[in-house]
């Protein structure tokens, strides 16, 4: 049963010291600045926007100081849309500004889906290095016309609006802190996009640079933006936004969670009694110490013992997407395997094999992770090939280089091509793939036989998503227990009685499941289901009423983080979407339990 959540809010009325605070911060003489302001030539300006210096009040309302940026149009419209933007970029020493005034005759946010709403996107490439993956440097925001964000990509506390209706439409105001100090003449990449919903349907969006509509995959599809115009005397204004975002964060703190949440409470309380961020004498220091006074508190908050129990998820750090020191490599395999025509497929596989891995240690063994592909994609998706580096590569790459997971090998085969049916890739996996990666490999496998497979069960995993989560529980419930003892079925359901059965039948679904446990022999202790979906992901409304169907089931799956009291645990994370980006944090989060009590 959830608890009721209680929260900060109601106790402090937050509203008034939101708006009290923002009155007074105001920067310096926007005259000066302006006419100081650099002048670049319009011809080279092709693929490119500027940003003149400025900090303007990101309150909703249009600042004089946006008078200093030049406006700019989308240059590319898709769908049927009547709306039309102009945007302004600013930026000071600590952040980039967005402005987005949008001529709308029909606001909605009728859609569940972010992005099918009445919305700015920005897209930023901040070292602008144009990779096709986003890198700990992208990011991607959006911000709807009541001010709901949603983040895609990158770190929530760097996003800061506020937007407002007109009569003919609505204003956005952004601020997105950047990571490194920019000076005159940085260039970053960076991609504007309007939404324009009518109903609860996306009708068309407005772009600034993209014609694609991909640049939520592909940053190099973003265009760049330079930063001028900032002369000797000009200075930043004040950084109240961190402090509020931290102060929103700390609202919505659920209570019931821990054991003193007083000392949140207490010291929200103190930054209200205090009143600096509305005073005019305010400074960035007296600011800062209030940040880090209510960081600290937040930091000291203890969990509930039952709050404990569940398994929450932690945003991947960006530093994990950085390019390894100790990088792995990527080996590509080739074998048959049966198709239902009575003849045989040729097919390939990618193994992932970790830094130091030395094929003729035969005394160092590995662990194998095996992880599934969703609907559409394939064996290429995740590690692509050899010589390459994906994020998923990187990820793991710098897990092991931290301490954080043993060496592991990871293999990446496809449900596509063979008998081509997820509900039977069971057999390819335990007869043609596990034998042929494990003999070849160091593995703690003493050989191919099925026998040896079972006796090293405690060393094998296996993961999807979507489509691949659906081949894990088929796995699962079609003796795959004999040799693989953990399960990481990513935003998808289980299909065991047909077609999304776990959504529609969740009951009978996970009957069916534990009887399948039951029948085998195995014992709670004897295997573990590390699953993980997000709010916003497709798969969630099939996957949640079977994870809670399951939980009930507590003979055979005992819930709990805690790997010594329970072999079964669901990470929801707040905001995920159907995509890798979140399934791979999903797996940063899951790896570290994986083959743990495993000498
Ligand atoms: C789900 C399991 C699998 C789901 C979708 C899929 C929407 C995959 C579908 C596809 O790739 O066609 O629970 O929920």
């Amino acid at each position: 049963m959830r608890r009721k959540i209680k929260r900060f809010g109601a106790a402090l009325a937050a509203a008034s010291l939101f708006s009290a605070l923002l009155i007074n911060i105001q920067t310096g003489d926007y005259a000066r600045a302006a006419a100081a302001q650099v002048e670049i030539k319009e011809a080279s300006m092709n693929g490119r926007i500027i940003a003149q210096f400025g900090s303007p009040v990101i309150d909703g309302r249009i600042d004089e100081v946006w008078e200093k940026a030049r406006p700019y149009q989308p240059r590319h419209s898709s769908g049927n849309t009547n709306a039309s933007a102009t945007f302004r970029a600013l930026w000071d020493d600590r952040a980039l500004y967005i402005l987005a005034e949008v001529k709308d005759g029909q606001l909605s946010t009728r859609s569940g889906t972010p992005y099918m709403q009445d919305s700015l996107e920005i897209f930023l490439d901040e070292n602008n290095d144009k990779t096709r993956e986003f890198g700990a440097d992208d990011l991607h925001f959006r911000v709807n016309i009541d001010n709901v964000q949603s983040v895609d990509k990158g770190d929530a506390s760097r996003f800061y609006t506020a937007a407002t209706k007109t009569d003919d439409g609505y204003v956005i105001e952004a601020r997105v802190a950047l990571k490194k100090k920019p000076a005159n003449g940085t260039v970053l990449g960076i991609e504007l996009q309007i939404n324009d919903a009518v109903g609860e349907e996306r009708v068309g969006t407005l772009n600034l640079f993209d014609s694609t509509g991909m640049a939520w995959d592909d940053t190099s599809l973003f265009g760049e933006i330079v930063l001028v115009g900032k002369n000797a005397r000009e200075t930043s204004g004040l950084n109240p936004y961190d402090l509020l975002n931290l102060i929103k964060k700390a609202l919505s703190i659920d209570c019931s969670l821990y054991k003193n949440p007083e000392v949140v409470r207490d010291a929200v309380l103190q930054i209200a009694a205090d009143s600096l961020l509305g005073s005019t004498e305010v400074t960035q220091q007296q600011i800062d110490e209030q940040y880090a006074a209510l960081a600290e508190a937040i930091g000291a908050l203890e969990m509930t013992e039952e709050a404990a129990n569940e398994k929450y998820f932690t945003p991947l750090p960006v530093e994990y997407l950085a390019e390894s020191d100790q990088p792995g490599t990527i080996e590509t395999l080739s074998y048959e395997t049966a198709n239902l025509d009575g003849g045989k497929d040729k097919k390939r596989l990618h193994v992932y094999l970790p830094h130091g891995y030395n094929a003729s240690d035969k005394g160092t063994k590995y662990n194998v992770l095996y992880l599934m592909h969703g609907g559409g994609e394939n064996e290429d998706l995740l590690f692509g090939g050899p010589g390459e580096n994906r994020a998923l590569k990187k990820i793991i790459d710098n897990m092991i280089a931290r301490g954080d997971i043993e060496p592991l090998i990871v293999v990446t085969p496809t449900f596509y091509g063979g008998k081509n049916d997820v509900a039977l890739f069971h057999e390819e996996l335990i007869h043609d793939i596990v034998p042929l990666v494990e003999s070849k490999y160091n593995t703690y496998a003493n050989s191919a036989s099925l026998k040896d497979l079972k006796a090293s069960r405690a060393h094998r995993a296996f993961g999807g998503f979507s489509m691949g989560s659906v081949t894990t529980w088929h796995l699962f419930a079609k003796g795959g227990l004999d040799y693989f003892k953990y399960y990481i079925p990513l935003s998808g359901d289980s299909w065991a009685l047909g077609e999304r059965s776990g959504g529609t039948r969740p009951e009978e679904t996970a009957k069916f499941l534990a009887q399948v446990v039951r029948k085998s022999g195995y014992k709670p202790h004897d295997f573990y289901i590390f699953s993980a979906t997000g709010t916003q992901d497709i798969a969630y409304p099939n996957l949640k009423p079977q994870i809670e169907a399951m939980k009930q089931l507590d003979d055979v799956f005992r819930y709990s983080s805690n790997l010594d009291k329970g072999n079964f645990y669901f990470i929801e994370a707040e905001g995920g979407s159907h995509t890798w980006y979140w399934q791979n944090q999903y797996i940063y989060n899951i790896l570290p339990d994986l083959f743990q009590g495993e000498a």
